[in-house]
Parts: structure tokens; sequence; C-alpha cells
């Protein structure tokens, strides 16, 4: 896969040559270009972006050296064998980046990236090349960064690791929280490993006690009141024929009843827990 990242500050894009995504370029898995979008800036102060149209606060990064970056990219990319480009744009406006997605862009070949500060890019520049490529407008969450190269790190990480020949273990995102199609949409339970007591601190006996059913159905339990906990919302989107009984008994002891179609209610309260206060 190729990949392409057009930003104000290439180093913030540093990350790339470590770990995971570092790995997978130089076993020549990932080829990944880093472009500093100043290079297609022609006044003596490198101007990218100007003040709004209509007004309003902030800035807008400018058609001109986004429009001549994107072609030098496209043609390079061309010119060296690449094909089917996607132009993946970060913006708190997009479309939610979610697992599935992380697989769809996975599938593709070339991947160009074009983080903005926050106020973002001409809309003319994406409404150009959704002419000539697929465009995906991502966000990664509901929060204010000051620009998407962070998104980017984050897509790409998403992206890389799903890479055939990327992961050591072949089979080893099947059980991940959030890979599709397995777990029914559960998050993970906690997990422990040795030793056995640390710092007073022991471990579930049902994960000693050798019983298979019973650790399966432990850390079903475990998914449960987790997901309940910080993820309502997949609990209400989960198909309520995919809880068994022991399922439903657990929900309800965590205040969860049956709705009208035998749909899932969740209990009320506005806000989700926060952490326990502590004497510091
Ligand atoms: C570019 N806040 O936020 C959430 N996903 C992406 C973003 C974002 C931002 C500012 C600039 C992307």
């Amino acid at each position: 896969m190729r990949l392409d990242v057009v930003t104000i500050f290439p180093e913030y894009l540093e990350p790339l040559n470590v770990s995971l995504v570092g790995k997978a370029r130089t076993t020549g898995l990932l080829d990944v270009h880093v472009h500093d979008l100043r290079d297609w800036t022609y006044d003596r102060h490198n101007t990218v972006d100007d003040t709004p149209y209509g007004g309003g606060p902030g800035m807008v990064m400018k058609t001109g050296p986004w429009g001549d970056a994107l072609d030098t990219v496209l043609a390079d990319g061309y010119d060296t064998g690449a094909h089917a480009p996607a132009l993946i744009v970060p913006t708190p406006s997009g479309m939610p980046f979610t697992q599935e997605l992380a697989v769809e862009l996975s599938e593709r070949p070339w991947l160009i990236f074009t983080p903005a500060r926050y106020e973002g890019i001409d809309r003319r520049v994406t409404e150009e090349y959704a002419t000539r490529v697929p465009v995906y407008e991502v966000s990664i969450g509901d929060y204010v960064l000051a620009g998407g190269e962070a998104a980017v790190l984050v897509v790409t990480e998403a992206v890389a690791r799903l890479l055939p020949g990327v992961l050591g273990n072949a089979d080893s995102h099947r059980d991940d929280s959030f890979a599709p199609g397995d777990m029914a949409d559960l998050l993970e339970g906690p997990v422990y490993t040795k030793p056995p007591l640390w710092r007073g601190r022991d471990i579930p006996e049902v994960l000693l006690s050798g019983h298979h059913g019973k650790i399966a159905r432990w850390r079903r339990d475990e998914a449960l009141k987790r997901t309940a906990r910080n993820r309502p919302d997949l609990i209400e989107r989960t198909d309520p024929k995919s809880f068994d009984k022991k399922d439903r008994e657990t929900l309800s002891i965590l205040g969860w009843a049956p709705g009208p179609e035998g749909s899932e209610g969740r209990p009320s309260g506005r806000f989700w827990r926060r952490p326990p206060a502590v004497e510091e």
C-alpha cells in the first residue's frame, strides 16, 4: 500500500517511522511519502491560509497550494505505478472513523491524507478532487484538535495493522474489541497475567479453575458489565436475539430491561460514570 501525507507539519508524522507502521515500511509492505505543503507556496511568507469569505473567526486553507500539491502527488504516484488513489480528509465534520472503515481503507492500494488546520480547506479543493478520486471526509471522534495530523496517525495505524503480513500473527485481530463480526459488539473484559499475587491483589479464581465453560461465561459477563457501563449504545444496538438467557440475566442485574419488541431498554441516567475520586 502507498500512503501520501501532505501537511504543514511534516515532523508531526515522525511516528510513522516507528512501531508497527515503521516496521511495515521497512519490510516493504507500506510505501509512505510525507510532503510539506509549503513546498507548493511561491510567496515570501509561504502563505497557506487566508481569512474566510463571509467573515468569522480563524483562517481557511487556500486552494492554490493544495491543488498544486495534490496534482504533483497524484502525478508522481501514477508515474511510479500506483493506482486507484483515495483522498482521506480528516475533519470533525466527516463520517465517523470506525473499524469497518479501517477495513475498507485497508483494501485500497493508495491513500492520500490531507490533514488541515482546524477551520479546514477551501471547499472547492475537495469538490474538485471528488470528481477524480473517492474522497473520504473522516472524523476520529467528537473533540477538537488543532489540526488533522493526529487523526492521520490514528487512521494509518488502524489501517496498517490490517494489511496482510503486518501483524506477526495473521489471526490475532479476530478477537479484538471492534473487530467486525465477532463477539456481538461487546467491549473486552479485564485480563491478567503472572504473578498471581501482586501487592496483595490476586486474580479472579475462576481463571485458575481450568473450567473452560465457566471461564467463557465469566468473561462474557465481564464484557457485558463493562459494555453496559462504558458503552450503553453498543448494548442498545445489539440484536436482542444475540443475547442468551444468562446474558439477559446479567443485563437485568445491571438494570437493563427488555423493551417493547424484546429490545433492551437502557437504565436511566444521562451521564457515563466518571472514575471515583481518590485522595491525592
Ligand atoms: C482536523 N478536530 O477531529 C476529530 N476527527 C478529526 C478532527 C479534526 C479536528 C481538526 C482538524 C481534524
